[in-house]
């Protein structure tokens, strides 16, 4: 089985004002996706559908009053009903291109404690799998067990190591808009080199940008999560999914360019 990202910043105009899906990307994207050739389970990211409203209402913060607490309820309606939204969008795009996909609302049925996946039922998931569908999750806004906080961001990625563990999946990909991994940031430094395979041994300086609008973490984010998902052994890869046919190679079983983490 395998489980795809497809990230947020490749299905929408992460840098937009406002929630905006990239039409072209995500029907290429799509496209590209419905020539997989195995059980698959997709988790796609937030991008501007997400990360806006999850920072303006600070959700996943202390709550210390009463005011604060309306203001985080009222974010974390908007935040999932945006990513319900992008969700139909993505799943009605796959399903146009012949993929049977069924959205599943992760804050439905997840509950984190300090913003980390500690109560849900992965039965559904696996069943929807094994009766022939592509069930497609996503980063969502959820109900957490800290009473200091309430409520927490969950990100594509962590729900990705969650469910590659509990479905013990044989092939992890996640999509981004990037190559893989690279010695700097590949967008603003043109000397940076991409990092064929990442262990946790591997030096990396991972800071993680303050001014961007990624509330999980950005690319730093998605490696602590890669490692965690190597710790128990399994493999997974970055590749870059706004490279036409990328996507198509990798759920194919074909080799893409990327980084591995082991
Ligand atoms: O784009 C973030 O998911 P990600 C989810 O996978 C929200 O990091 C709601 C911001």
């Amino acid at each position: 089985m395998m489980i795809v990202k497809l990230g947020g910043s490749a299905l929408t105009i992460k840098d937009a004002n406002e929630p905006t899906v990239d039409e072209t990307n995500l029907n290429r994207i799509a496209e590209e996706v419905s020539n997989y050739n195995d059980d698959m389970v997709i988790v796609h990211g937030a991008g501007s559908f997400g990360h806006i409203l999850a920072k303006k209402y600070g959700i996943g913060g202390k709550i210390t009053n009463a005011q604060e607490n309306l203001f985080k309820i009222e974010g974390l309606s908007l935040t999932q009903s945006s990513m319900q939204l992008l969700n139909y969008y993505v799943v009605s795009k796959l399903q146009e291109k012949g993929i049977p996909a069924i959205g599943i609302k992760p804050s439905s049925f997840i509950i984190t404690e300090n913003q980390r996946i500690t109560v849900c039922d992965t039965n559904i998931v696996k069943r929807y799998v094994d009766e022939g569908f592509v069930p497609v999750l996503y980063g969502d806004a959820v109900l957490d067990l800290n009473e200091d906080i309430k409520f927490a961001i969950i990100s594509g990625d962590q729900l990705i190591t969650y469910f590659a563990k509990a479905l013990k999946a044989d092939k992890v990909i996640l999509s981004s808009d990037v190559d893989g991994i690279f010695t700097d940031n590949p967008k603003t430094n043109p000397d940076a080199k991409l990092i064929e395979v990442v262990t946790k041994d591997t030096q990396l300086t991972l800071t993680e940008n303050e001014n961007q609008a990624d509330v999980t973490g950005g690319m730093a984010g998605k490696i602590r999560e890669l490692l965690e998902l190597a710790d128990e052994g399994i493999e997974s890869m970055i590749i870059n999914a706004e490279k036409e046919g990328n996507l198509k190679s990798a759920v194919s079983g074909k080799e893409v360019k990327g980084t591995i983490i082991k």
